[in-house]
């Protein structure tokens, strides 16, 4: 059974005594999945919740185990699957935004080295509104919940 991730803000509070979090969103239940070694790409998967009742927007999102990030949604086309490049996804008020696998996801664009089981990597989301949010995220083998 897959424990949830909770969201991480230790490292930038302690490198730059800075506390930029949103109170409104949080983050959680981020995962990607291991990808052999071949594989140029990842994918990161989470959960969004935006507890105020603004909507707000997320830009996109950094992290050091790749090139670029970019924000993606999978869509069935005539049998064919193929991924959207969003230059931004509206997050509703009050209510929470699943990334899953067949959905939106973000996609980890020339990952410098290969993701192994049980390696953790921080990811940092930029909202509109509520600004940077560092997430830490795990790779596992599996997707959770199969
Ligand atoms: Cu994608």
């Amino acid at each position: 059974m897959y424990k949830s991730i909770k969201t991480f803000f230790g490292l930038v509070v302690l490198t730059f005594g800075i506390c930029a979090y949103a109170e409104d969103i949080s983050v959680s239940e981020t995962w990607s999945l291991a990808v052999p070694p071949t594989s140029k790409n990842s994918v990161v998967y989470l959960l969004i919740q935006n507890n105020g009742s603004d909507a707000d927007m997320l830009m996109g999102a950094t992290t050091e185990v790749s090139r670029s990030v970019e924000l993606h949604t999978t869509l069935h086309d005539h049998g064919q699957m193929k991924m959207h490049h969003h230059h931004s996804l509206e997050i509703p008020g009050n209510s929470s935004f699943i990334m899953e696998p067949g959905g939106h996801h973000i996609m980890l664009v020339d990952i410098f080295e290969p993701l192994t089981p049980g390696q953790k990597f921080d990811l940092t989301l930029n909202f509109m509104k509520g600004g940077e949010i560092k997430t830490e995220v795990e790779v596992v083998e599996l997707p959770p919940n199969n």
